[in-house]
């Protein structure tokens, strides 16, 4: 069974897998060492699961191995986030034996029943399985990975310590057959949506995050070339489609967008095109988005509206592809604001205090198509918002579940996924203190993501909505964290120009390389403003601070 577990995985894509053995587990542990998959093991579960998934965002599946409860349990809400923004992570949890469970005894781990930990799982996973059968076990494994596949969400897989070295039958299994979409439905909705496009004078593709999972954003870019129609991201989806293409605009969310050009051009269009989006409060920026059904077309693996029509049974990619290959007249375009480059670091600057603006700016200036940006929760995501350059750094940040503690082990998920990317983690102290000793394992594995502190001494995000003692948090030293672990660079920088030569050594070190960012308490960037402002008012108590 174990044999066929991992092997299946890797000829799915799997070649590393995050967790923590634990005594059910340790059977199926040995069987992971003795496949191609490469054990990787963190300092604690949660980052297990933000590792796996950042590498799923990246590979097309990732995996999760940990112990009965104690770990599965631990790892949960790192799975519920993958759930909630469709990255495909494979669970792989060892359990008490088919033996231990004819009895009901109190075994360690334990919490309610036997079932307890695959019930809590049942509502973060699109299939679950227990292995206690023989004959249906390798079946069982086909199935959750091709859902986990066919899904872009987690898979939970429970494997009894006493029946993973248990022969299995593995002749005939059926593999899942590709779905199809109803024709005369197809036909229908893009009918529809043709004569939308033809009649709107400004119309706009908002690509969404479904491009980047189903790797189907190289069509809608040839869609808009072919069109002349302007594309802007949203937060979740930022670097789905090439930031340096000239039709793109920026990020769309409402007051959350990148430019006041961007809100502009997306609110006033007259059809707005959104492929693969999901809509969020947090893409939408607090719902301060504009977004009327009367001029949207809204396509996802889920559903396919256009205006106020519903269409079902329709796959994405066949929806898209149709739109590609349909000849339409190409709209007039005008770009905005086609030079949004980041301006260049004058030397008068140099000696001037770091601001969360300038932090954010001169990261830009420093990036390229070998970076990948992974920002955690704070300040770090709200200014990574207006990150831009024209060399294509990737992006990759909980934007929707947004949970704090992602971003120091989703760096090694994007190390391990692509040798070619460097992550730039940009982590808050407060997030830092959650998972920041990951930092060891990317030493221990000889990995030289960079991670950029942003200490603003405490929960600054929390702060701009809500003043209290409870946003206090200890000022570590952060630069002797390379000590603790043993390896590693760190460096303190507060003001523009060394944060700017910071980033150049940076960039020549080929260790982990922690910059510490010192940013004076309540300077935020300029979407975190506009956003605390909003939650703000929509939540207004007469305790939230006035600016
Ligand atoms: C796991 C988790 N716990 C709590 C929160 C709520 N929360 C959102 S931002 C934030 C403060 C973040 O502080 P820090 O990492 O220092 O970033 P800053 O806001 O200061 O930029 C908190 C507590 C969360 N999003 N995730
Ligand atoms: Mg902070």
């Amino acid at each position: 069974m174990g044999q066929f577990l991992f092997e299946y995985l890797y000829r799915r894509g799997v070649r590393h897998s995050f967790g923590i053995p634990g005594d059910f587990a340790l059977p199926t542990f040995k069987w992971l060492e003795k496949s191609n998959i490469q054990s990787v093991t963190v300092t604690h579960e949660p980052s297990a699961g933000f590792a796996a998934d950042a590498y799923s965002r990246i590979n097309g599946i990732g995996l999760v191995c940990v112990t009965y409860c104690v770990g599965g349990l631990n790892v949960l809400n790192a799975i519920a986030g993958a759930y909630a923004e469709k990255s495909p992570v494979v669970v792989v949890s060892g359990a008490p034996g088919r033996k231990d469970r004819e009895t009901d005894p109190l075994l360690h781990h334990k919490v309610k029943t036997f079932e307890t930990q695959r019930r809590i799982y049942d509502e973060v996973t699109v299939a679950s399985t227990v292995l206690l059968d023989e004959q249906r076990a390798a079946s069982e494994i086909v199935r959750c990975v091709e859902a986990c596949l066919r899904h872009k969400r987690p898979v939970y897989i429970e494997v009894p310590h006493d029946m993973v070295d248990r022969e299995i039958p593995v002749e005939g299994i059926p593999l899942g057959i590709p779905e199809k979409s109803d024709p005369h439905t197809l036909r229908a909705a893009i009918n529809e949506t043709l004569s939308l496009i033809r009649r709107a004078k400004k119309p706009v593709i908002l690509a969404g995050v479904e491009l980047a999972r189903y790797r189907t954003a190289g069509l809608v870019v040839r869609m808009a070339e072919r069109m002349n129609i302007p594309i802007a991201a949203d937060l979740l989806s930022k670097s789905a489609v090439p930031e340096s293409h000239r039709l793109y605009l920026g990020v769309y969310g409402g007051a959350m967008s990148s430019d006041e050009h961007v809100r502009k051009y997306v609110e006033s269009a007259d059809l707005v095109l959104m492929l693969g989006t999901f809509i969020t409060d947090m893409s939408m920026g607090f719902y301060t988005a504009k977004l009327d059904r009367h001029r949207t077309v809204l396509a996802t693996t889920e559903r396919v509206s256009v205006q106020y029509h519903r269409y079902d049974s329709i796959q994405f990619r066949e929806f898209l592809e149709s739109l590609v290959n349909t000849k339409i007249k190409r709209k007039h375009f005008r770009h905005p604001n086609p030079q949004a480059e980041p301006i260049p670091l004058k030397k008068i600057e140099r000696t001037k205090a770091l601001s969360m603006v300038d932090v954010f700016r001169i990261l830009s200036l420093h990036l390229d198509e070998r970076c990948c940006v992974v920002a955690d929760i704070g300040d770090a995501i709200f200014g990574a918002v207006g990150i831009r350059s024209s060399r294509q750094p990737q992006f990759i940040a909980p934007a929707y579940y947004m949970s704090m503690g992602f971003a120091v082990p989703a760096g090694i998920g994007v190390s391990l996924a692509s040798k070619r990317l460097r992550p730039y983690v940009l982590v808050g102290d407060g997030a830092f203190q959650m998972t920041g000793t990951e930092i060891s394992t990317m030493v221990r594995l000889g990995l030289d993501p960079i991670i950029i502190v942003l200490n603003n001494d405490g929960y600054g995000t929390m702060r701009r909505i809500c003043e209290g003692a409870f946003n206090e948090i200890t000022q570590w030293n952060y630069g002797k964290i390379c000590d603790l672990v043993g390896g590693g660079h760190s460096v303190t920088v507060t003001t523009n120009g060394e944060f700017d030569a910071a980033l150049d050594q940076a960039q020549k070190s080929e260790r982990v390389f922690v910059l510490e960012v010192k940013i004076p308490r309540g300077e935020v960037s300029k979407q975190l403003a506009q956003i605390a402002e909003e939650v703000r008012k929509r939540r207004g108590t007469r305790n939230f601070r006035k600016s």
